[in-house]
């Protein structure tokens, strides 16, 4: 196995290998695949970056999320059952963006009321796929030498919810957002350079690995209804009346998917079904619209 040769190697080399592995296994493996299709892949190729494990942004989650929300020095230290102080100097998060392919997106672009079985099971299937992928790099990491956990699959992950609904110990687009890919929007979503249609992923490793920059000005200057008050497709989209000018209401998006729509689950025969509607036929369903409108005026 050539795989421990590579432990100790320069940081920007072991960020290339971790980026090459990711990018590997969503071309090759077969989970990454529809299973009603002949060959359609559920995923594109990914964004991968990396968060410092003690930006003391994981601290400021405590209070913009709740205090449950674990940092990766907790995460990790839980997975192995230790104490964060027992944990090494450095760790890092390793955070990727799983694009929705183009066949998926379009499909849900002509829907106004429910998901197509393609966006249900990009949910049902892209998730178990999702979940493979976090497996792997904790065992490769493992194999290496390191230690590593992905906070969604420990026995420790819990989703609670307070008055304005459901919130987790490991909110996977926080922990993007604190790697630098992306933004938060009107809608909710993260908005990447990849859009908003996509599922995200984390592992929290002892491996040093260079933290990627977080260059957006804020947390919503991806978002054009928070750059300049326009936009505001994802409002028309929600079938739910979950988005307004004041936000995303988690409670409506989650009674949608659990009441009107819920008969979907037993048609398509997944457990979840989410509608996404906001996530396609917006401006920022495959980019970032505010780059874009910008290279739009900047060309005349
Ligand atoms: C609970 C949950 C839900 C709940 C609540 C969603 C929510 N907004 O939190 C419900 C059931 C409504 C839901 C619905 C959907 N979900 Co969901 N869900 C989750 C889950 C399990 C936890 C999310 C969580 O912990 N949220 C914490 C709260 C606090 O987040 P928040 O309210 O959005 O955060 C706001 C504040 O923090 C605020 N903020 C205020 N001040 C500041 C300051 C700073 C510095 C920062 C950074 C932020 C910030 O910004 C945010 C947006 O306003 C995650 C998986 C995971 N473990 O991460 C998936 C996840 C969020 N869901 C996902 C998806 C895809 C969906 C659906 C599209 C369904 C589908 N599959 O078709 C819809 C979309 C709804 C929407 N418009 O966002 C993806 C989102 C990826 C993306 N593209 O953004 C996730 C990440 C799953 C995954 N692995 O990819 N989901
Ligand atoms: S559709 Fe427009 S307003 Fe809504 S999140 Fe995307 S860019 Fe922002
Ligand atoms: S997932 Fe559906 S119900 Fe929830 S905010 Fe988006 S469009 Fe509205």
């Amino acid at each position: 196995m050539l795989l421990p040769k590579i432990r100790g190697r320069p940081e920007a080399e072991m960020a290339r290998f971790i980026e090459g592995e990711v990018k590997v296994f969503i071309s090759t493996s077969p989970a990454n695949r529809l299973p009603f299709t002949k060959d359609d892949i559920i995923f594109d190729e990914p964004l991968v970056q990396f968060a410092d494990g003690d930006d003391p942004i994981f601290t400021d989650y405590k209070t913009i999320i709740a205090p449950t929300h674990l940092t990766p020095r907790q995460a990790l230290a839980r997975a192995y059952s230790k104490t964060p102080e027992d944990m090494p100097a450095r760790l890092s998060v390793i955070s990727w963006i799983l694009p929705i392919a183009d066949k998926t997106r379009k499909s849900n672009r002509n829907e106004a009321l429910i998901p197509t079985r393609r966006w249900a099971y990009t949910r049902w299937y892209g998730e178990e796929f999702n979940d493979a992928l976090r497996r792997h790099l904790v065992e490769i990491l493992a194999e290496i030498g390191y230690l590593a956990a992905a906070p969604i699959l420990q026995p420790y992950f819990s989703i609670d919810t307070n008055k304005q609904g459901d919130y987790s110990n490991w909110s996977e687009r926080h922990i993007a957002y604190a790697a630098g890919l992306g933004t938060f929007s009107l809608g909710s979503s993260l908005i990447t350079e990849r859009g908003v249609a996509h599922r995200c992923g984390s592992v929290v490793t002892d491996l040093a690995l260079p933290a990627s920059p977080r260059t957006a000005e804020n947390p919503y200057s991806n978002c054009l209804f928070y750059t300049d008050d326009s936009c505001k497709a994802c409002i028309v989209r929600c079938p739910a009346t979950a988005i307004t000018k004041k936000g995303h209401d988690k409670v409506k998006c989650e009674t949608y998917m659990h009441n009107d729509i819920v008969y979907l689950r037993k048609e398509y025969e997944v457990g979840i079904v989410g509608c996404g509607l906001c996530q396609t036929k917006v401006p920022c369903e495959s980019c970032n619209p505010v780059k874009n409108s910008h290279s739009r005026r900047n060309n005349g």
